[in-house]
């Protein structure tokens, strides 16, 4: 990390975690440092007005006002560089994370299901078949209506909370909402994207550092939305194995025996 880059971190931005974020971060680093300028040219400018223009200097109003072109030059390229910002790199970063998704089979795809304030995650199981969903079918111990008489979903993995994906591979999280419309956000990723209810909306990132990260919902969707929070955490592949092993364990398990589901934070 270069010097200059200190400012995202001294503005406390979480540590890059993700193949494109740093992509990001010059944006947000080139943004922050424009500002700052801004910020000091502006100051300043003020500061020098009060005291040129104060009463007893100029105690009639001059109606011809400013006859220098600098300020014409100044704020033209001020907005030179703010249109070059967003047409000459914001739009186009933009346009390779939503026309460039990794294809089908090198990434793993996920399904996330929003609701009022928890994630649900939707894995395929050992198969790579989701099973078919059916909103009459949720209920509290089903809480993505899978159907159970679609052999494609026997295997299917369930959880909330806590996803865990392996490192240096393509996710892709598929994002839909079964209430109100929310943001799986994750700063690490530098990747957010709304769920909205009635809506599958795909993004994608690829994970470059094992560790946990927290998940949050970045719109406002009710009383508990303080609370909305899940954990990604980014395995070795051989710990992701050992992940889906347990969980498909558990999901067995659960058929049989059927648990009560636990309550959801702020519900
Ligand atoms: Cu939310």
């Amino acid at each position: 990390m270069n010097n200059l880059a200190l400012i995202n971190e001294f503005l406390g931005q979480q540590p890059n975690a993700s193949s494109h974020g740093y992509q990001i971060d010059h944006i947000i680093e080139f943004c922050h440092w424009f500002m700052a300028a801004l910020f000091v040219g502006w100051s300043a400018f003020f500061i020098y007005v009060l005291f040129r223009f104060r009463k007893g200097r100029q105690p009639a109003a001059d109606h011809a006002g400013v006859r220098s072109p600098i300020s014409t030059h100044l704020e033209f390229s001020v907005v030179l560089i703010e249109a070059v910002l967003l047409l000459g790199f914001a739009i186009p970063l933009w346009g390779k994370r939503v026309n460039q998704f990794p294809p089908g089979k090198e990434a793993l795809l996920v399904h996330v299901v929003a609701q009022q304030f928890s994630f649900n995650y939707h894995l395929p199981g050992a198969d790579g078949q989701f099973g078919r969903r059916d909103v009459n079918l949720v209920s509290n111990s089903n809480p993505l209506g899978i159907d159970p008489n679609d052999p494609a979903g026997k295997d299917d993995i369930v959880t909330t909370g806590e996803l865990h994906v392996p490192v240096d591979r393509p996710v892709i999280a598929e994002l839909s909402s079964k209430d109100v419309i929310h943001d799986f956000f994750i700063t690490e990723m530098r990747i957010a994207g709304d769920a909205i209810p009635g809506s599958l909306i795909p993004i994608w990132f690829t994970p470059v550092k094992t560790g946990t990260y927290e998940i949050i919902c970045g719109q406002l969707c009710g009383l508990g939305h303080y609370g909305m929070k899940g954990t990604l955490v980014v395995d070795t592949p051989q710990d992701y194995q050992a992940w889906l092993k347990e969980r498909a364990e558990l999901a067995g398990g659960a058929q049989s025996a059927a648990p009560s589901p636990s309550p959801t934070p702020g519900g």
